[in-house]
């Protein structure tokens, strides 16, 4: 805590005095345009970085596709002992990771080391899988016919990662990857190229040292022009994707097209509910983390509240004044004491801005924030600073803010009746990432998690909406897209299947009965 951002920065292998190479196929090279990223909450600059060029991501590309073609043979506990070493290395760095999560992301200390926590989880877990995978044996119905499903790398997979969680997402589909067998390549969002660099520097060299190629975790630095290579090229057999819908839906288009698979992570629009037997505190507690935590830039963020008519107005008080304490410690993320950091980028803010204003036009009355935070510290004026917001509406029925996810802390709120219209209107918009139900009846509980309660990927009873742990899949429905990500069986997505019949009888036993002599 007590380095300086050139100590800090330096401990992770990234100069500040020189440009960085963007580019990692087995060696640092880069011969694209120069960027700079920057501290959101001061918006001074941090580092240079030497983006990948179109060439630059051909060889890295070719390099990941030859690296699969050595680590495929390799055995999966073999694959396992390299990421426990990986998933170590990691581990030594767990702070400074996590530091620089929050000097270039913008959250707070506890949030970015949480955040390489959850990386070195899904390492555990996939160090764990490496010993269990596989496909099962099926019963055949013919004499001396044995019947197994048999899985295999797919080859190279493509991880197209967001600017808030610049760590762990690509911690979850690398890992995963790395165990059944697969080379990724890494193409981070353009304001979070640090992340990005530390962390391939950190495995690269677990996996020379262990006489691997550093091709199998390859990175790109760039644009939309890196992100078309990686979905277009036939090097690249799955796409992981994380970022909104306009842009997942294009994504997911272009590989369908290719017959590539694809892992989308969207838009989220995440509704929590409260009922008038919930746990109060336990709900004002859990739901103030969740629209608060990371400024409302998780993709988990709650954005839309529903509160029972009946206790709403003493809640939503409760909850105004939760706000206000809140954001009393608002300030520079990497302070102790600080709960909300800056917005990650001017684009946030303007969304931010917008969101408010047509919010007002729809009717949505402000119960806090809405504006720009004035009185900011003089050496954070440069940071994108806004005042979380609280809004307020009679109905959700008929406005049209309330049906789009705004990257930035807006919580919308609005009451109801009945659980059965609280359901309706958590499934009455197109996302379908998150939700929260509060209550202290099992019968509500049973009901949300039925096929007539929530439809998003992720239900959860008295807890927040953000704030997953790894052991389960993580994905959500409809706009959110497909595929799921860490825990549960989502490895199955990075294998290729195949079902393999033995016949060891000396019978050519046709199936169904059928008779062909
Ligand atoms: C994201 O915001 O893209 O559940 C991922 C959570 C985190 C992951 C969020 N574990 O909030």
């Amino acid at each position: 805590q007590n380095l300086s951002v050139t100590d800090l920065l330096s401990s992770l292998d990234i100069s500040t005095s020189a440009p960085n190479a963007g580019a990692y196929d087995g060696q640092w090279f880069g011969n694209g345009e120069q960027i700079q990223s920057f501290n959101p909450s001061n918006g001074k600059p941090l580092a240079t970085i030497t983006q990948a060029s179109d060439a630059d991501t051909q060889r890295v590309l070719k390099a990941a596709k030859a690296a699969s073609k050595v680590w495929r043979n390799v055995p999966a506990p073999e694959r396992g002992r390299v990421m426990r070493l990986i998933r170590n290395a990691i581990d030594d760095k767990v702070d400074e990771l996590g530091m620089l999560i929050t000097l270039e992301m913008g959250k707070i200390v506890t949030e970015g080391r949480g955040e390489v926590v959850e990386f070195i989880d899904v390492a555990d877990y996939a160090v764990g899988l490496s010993r269990s995978i596989g496909g099962t044996v099926v019963p055949s119905e013919r004499k001396k016919h044995f019947m197994t499903e048999v899985c295999h790398p797919l080859g190279v997979i493509g991880v197209i990662s967001a600017f808030n969680f610049p760590i762990a997402v690509f911690g979850w589909n690398f890992s995963l990857a790395l165990i059944t067998g697969n080379a990724s390549i890494w193409k981070p969002s353009e304001t979070t190229p640090l992340c990005a660099l530390a962390t391939t520097k950190i495995i690269t060299r677990v996996l020379e040292a262990e006489g691997y190629p550093g091709a199998l975790c390859g990175l790109m630095i760039g644009g939309g022009s890196v992100g078309a290579a990686l979905v277009e090229s036939k090097e690249v057999d799955l796409v992981s994707f994380t970022g909104s819908e306009a842009r997942g839906k294009l994504v997911g288009a272009e590989c369908a097209m290719r017959f590539k698979q694809s892992l989308l992570e969207l838009g989220g629009n995440n509704a929590a509910i409260v009922l008038p037997d919930a746990n109060q505190d336990l709900a004002l507690r859990s739901i103030l983390f969740a629209a608060l935590g990371t400024a409302g830039q998780r993709c988990t963020t709650t954005r839309r509240l529903l509160v029972h008519s009946s206790i709403a107005d003493t809640f939503i008080a409760s909850l105004v004044k939760a706000f206000g304490s809140a954001t009393k410690r608002m300030g520079a993320p990497e302070k102790k004491d600080t709960l909300i950091g800056p917005l990650h980028s001017k684009l946030a803010f303007e969304g931010y801005s917008n969101a408010i204003e047509q919010a007002k036009k729809e009717g949505g009355k402000i119960l806090f924030g809405g504006e720009k935070w004035t009185e900011v510290q003089d050496e954070l004026k440069g940071g994108n600073w806004v005042i979380p917001a609280m809004i307020r509406y009679d109905t959700f029925e008929g406005i049209e803010i309330v049906r789009k996810e705004t990257f930035a802390p807006i919580l919308h709120i609005t009451t109801f009746e009945t659980l059965e219209e609280a359901i309706e209107i958590n499934n009455s918009v197109d996302q379908g990432l998150s939700s929260a139900l509060y209550t202290q009846d099992m019968n509500n509980v049973f009901q949300w998690i039925g096929p007539e309660g929530s439809d998003c990927g992720r239900l959860l009873y008295d807890r927040s909406t953000s704030g997953a742990e790894i052991g389960g899949r993580f994905g959500g429905n409809k706009s959110t897209g497909s595929g799921r990500e860490s825990g549960g069986d989502s490895w199955k997505q990075y294998c290729r299947w195949h079902t393999a019949t033995i016949n060891w009888s000396n019978e050519v036993g046709m199936a169904q009965g059928v008779v062909f002599e």
